[in-house]
């Protein structure tokens, strides 16, 4: 496969890289894409370097897949470009998601949805991904009346620039700022920008796009996104109201039978889900399973996840898998 990663030397991009080469992805061609002031820059993929190019180089390629992570504004001008040349894009950025010609896919969950014709498709927000693995299989069996969910999340989800504002403010450095105030010692309620409802954008993404992943628009959701000084992945307190009564180990048990889920969730030896054990892994941890009694079937659950991968990147070469292994591309 003639693979381009847009976004090449972005944090995600980099992932994306490391995941490619990690699965064994069969890639017989590397077209590392960036923006203009990065062309000619040197990455290293599979123990090999490679130039950086420029997207219009790479659209003029061919390419047969190609992941971005560029940001919005450049996948609005370039993901159709890629698709007239016929190459098939994922999108890890917002832009095309609640477009409704568009598939927002989790493999494990609607990449039964994809077709030949799908030449543009959306990657989830990293924060809806990891939640939407623990619903899935609950909404299926119980049905899912409401969701409440505030997330805890990682200020890689925001990017570098946010890693260096950490690490001055630890050491007492005044430099450039990726929030509106400190990070470090504090809990920004503040993910994205806010939306004339009072929600974030962030808050909203897990709003409509869980309605959208699990195709059912019934579902009541609402969010609190909250940005912490934490690195490993975000993390994700639900409660969770069913349409049935259920069993708590057959939550358990559903959830521990899920691929790509994995249950850590025993107070006796203090085993629980945290980012400092979810960082650099694939899986979805869940824990902390207990009903919820202040209302009929309800449940709360804490769920984590690596937001750099299973968020973005290791769910972007997933979907390029599903591609590959179905005949949807190449
Ligand atoms: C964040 N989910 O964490 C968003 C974008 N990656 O900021």
């Amino acid at each position: 496969m003639k693979v381009a990663v847009v976004g090449a030397t972005g944090m995600v991009g980099e992932v994306m890289l490391q995941v490619l080469a990690e699965r064994r992805f069969p890639v017989t061609e590397l077209l590392p894409v960036a923006s203009e002031r990065s062309v000619g820059k040197e990455i290293t993929f599979e123990g090999k370097p490679y130039k950086v190019i420029g997207l219009a180089d790479a659209v003029a390629t061919k390419p047969d897949i190609a992941l971005f992570s560029a940001g919005g504004a450049t996948s609005l001008e370039w993901a159709p470009k890629f698709a007239a040349a016929g190459t098939t894009v994922v999108d890890n950025s917002s832009a095309w998601r609640m477009d409704a010609d568009k598939k927002l896919v989790v493999p494990e969950i609607n990449a039964d949805a994809l077709t030949t014709e799908d030449k543009i498709i959306a990657n989830p927000n990293c924060s809806t991904i990891q939640m939407v693995m623990a619903l899935a299989p609950l909404h299926e069996k119980y049905g899912i009346e409401r969701v409440v969910v505030s997330t805890y999340q990682s200020i890689t989800g925001t990017g570098v620039k946010a890693v260096r504002q950490l690490e001055n403010e630890y050491q007492g450095i005044q430099g450039e700022m990726a929030y509106p105030y400190p990070i470090h010692r504090n809990a920004l309620p503040h993910c994205d920008v806010f939306e004339d409802n009072g929600y974030t954008k962030e808050e909203m993404k897990l709003v409509r796009e869980t309605r959208k992943i699990l195709r059912d628009d019934s579902i009541a959701v609402t969010a609190t996104a909250i940005r912490i000084p934490v690195v490993g992945g975000h993390s994700e307190s639900v409660n969770l109201q069913l349409k049935n009564d259920f069993d708590l180990e057959d939550i358990r048990k559903i959830l521990n039978d899920t691929p790509g889920v994995t249950v850590q969730d025993n107070t006796d030896t203090n085993t629980y889900p945290m980012p400092l054990y979810a960082h650099g892994k694939d899986d979805v941890f869940v824990g902390r399973i207990r009903r919820d009694f202040s209302q009929p079937n309800s449940l709360n659950m804490w769920i984590v996840a690596d937001n750099l991968r299973k968020g973005a990147a290791t769910n972007t070469v997933q979907i390029a898998e599903y591609l590959v292994a179905n005949k949807l591309v190449g």
